[in-house]
C-alpha cells in the first residue's frame, strides 16, 4: 500500500522531474477547500435530494424546476467560490509542461478562472456556466455568467430586516427553506427555436460527454510516447468513462499518484507498485507536491 512520508514526497518529486507527459484526473475534492460540496459523502445532498438523482435527463423532464432550482445554487455558489492554491498550482504546472493534459470532472469553473490553459484543461462533464437547447436538435448554446439566469431562478431573501434595511439570502439547501413551484413559462427559454427550455451544459448520467473533448483525450492516449505520471486529484473514481482514464494511463506507461482525503478512495482496479498516495486536502498538498 502506498504511503505519505517525506520519502514518498522525494520520490514522488524525482519521478516528476524527469516527467514530460502528465495527465491529471480532477474530481469535486478539489474545490472542497474552495467551499464547494463534493457529490457523494456528506456534501452529497441538497436538501432532501441526492445530489446524483438530479443529475439525469429524466430528471430534468419530469421537474425542470426544480432541476434549474439547484443548478442555479450550484453557479451561484461556484460563481461565489474563489479558485484555491491547488487550482493556482495545477494551472502553473501547466504552463510549464507543455506535456501536461487535464482531464477535469468539475463544472464549477474555477481551473478556468484560476488561468488554467484551455487547451491544456478539458472539461469532460461540460459546465454550469455553459447553457444549451434542451432540444438536442436544435443545437443552440452559449455561455452565460449571469447570476439569476432568470428572475424566478434568484434566491429568496428572507424578509427586510426592519432595523437595518438589509435582506439576507436564505439558504436553499437547507430543508427549512420552502423551494418555490416554477411555472415553465419563468425557466430560461432557447432563444432560437423559441420551443423548449434552455438546460446547464453539463453531461448528465447516460449522455455522451463532449465529442471534441473526447477526441482530444483520445488522441494524447493514441500518441507513440508513453504518459509519465497520471495525477488522481478529489475524485472517488467511479464515474466512467472518466475513471477508465486512469487504467488507460497505466497501459501508456504511466505511474499513478492519488491525492484525496479518504484513503478507501483507491483508483478502480486497486494499488499497484509504485504508485503513491497522498492522503489529506488537495489545496494543502498540491501546491507542496507540485512545486
Ligand atoms: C477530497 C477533498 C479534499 C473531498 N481534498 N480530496 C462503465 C461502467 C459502468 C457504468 C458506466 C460505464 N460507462 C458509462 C457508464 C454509465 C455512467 C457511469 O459511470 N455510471 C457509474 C456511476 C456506474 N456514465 C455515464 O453515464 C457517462 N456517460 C457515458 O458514459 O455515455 C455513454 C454511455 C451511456 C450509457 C451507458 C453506457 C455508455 C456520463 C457521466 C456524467 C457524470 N455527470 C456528473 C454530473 C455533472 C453535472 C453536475 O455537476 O451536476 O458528474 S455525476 C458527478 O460525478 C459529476 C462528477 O463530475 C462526477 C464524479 O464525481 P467526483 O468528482 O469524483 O466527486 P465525488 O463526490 O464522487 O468524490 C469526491 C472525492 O473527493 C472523494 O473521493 C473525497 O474523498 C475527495 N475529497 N474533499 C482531496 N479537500
Amino acid at each position: 500500500e502506498p504511503q505519505i512520508s517525506q520519502e514518498s514526497i522525494a520520490s514522488f518529486h524525482e519521478h516528476l522531474g524527469k516527467s514530460k507527459r502528465i495527465l491529471a484526473l480532477l474530481g469535486a475534492g478539489l474545490s472542497a477547500s474552495s467551499g464547494l460540496p463534493t457529490f457523494r459523502g456528506k456534501g452529497g445532498l441538497w436538501r432532501t435530494h441526492q445530489s446524483m438523482s438530479l443529475a439525469t435527463p429524466g430528471a430534468f423532464n419530469e421537474d425542470p424546476g426544480l432541476v434549474w432550482q439547484f443548478y442555479s445554487y450550484r453557479r451561484h455558489m461556484s460563481l461565489q467560490a474563489k479558485p484555491n492554491p491547488a487550482h493556482y498550482a495545477l494551472a502553473a504546472l501547466a504552463e510549464k509542461i507543455p506535456g501536461f493534459q487535464t482531464l477535469s470532472q468539475n463544472v464549477d469553473g474555477l481551473s478556468p478562472r484560476a488561468k488554467h490553459p484551455p487547451k491544456q484543461l478539458q472539461l469532460l462533464h461540460g459546465s454550469l456556466f455553459d447553457l444549451k437547447c434542451a432540444d438536442r436538435h436544435c443545437g443552440y448554446i452559449r455561455e452565460d455568467y449571469t447570476d439569476p439566469i432568470v428572475p424566478a431562478l434568484a434566491i429568496p431573501t428572507s424578509g427586510a430586516d426592519l432595523t437595518s434595511n438589509e435582506t439576507r439570502e436564505q439558504d436553499i439547501s437547507d430543508v427549512s427553506v420552502s423551494i418555490p413551484k416554477l411555472k415553465h413559462h419563468e425557466l430560461p427559454q432557447c432563444p432560437k427555436c423559441k420551443k423548449a427550455l434552455l438546460r446547464p451544459g453539463v453531461v448528465w448520467f447516460g449522455e455522451n460527454l463532449p465529442f471534441t473533448v473526447l477526441e482530444t483525450v483520445d488522441d494524447y492516449l493514441a500518441s507513440r510516447e508513453k504518459i509519465d505520471l497520471m495525477l488522481v486529484i478529489g475524485t472517488s473514481a467511479k464515474v466512467h468513462p472518466a475513471a477508465g482514464y486512469i487504467d488507460k494511463a497505466r497501459q501508456r506507461g504511466a505511474r499513478v499518484a492519488v491525492i484525496n482525503t479518504d484513503e478507501n478512495d483507491r483508483p478502480p482496479r486497486g494499488w499497484n507498485d509504485g504508485d503513491w498516495f497522498f492522503c489529506g486536502d488537495a489545496a494543502q498538498i498540491l501546491p507542496e507536491l507540485l512545486k
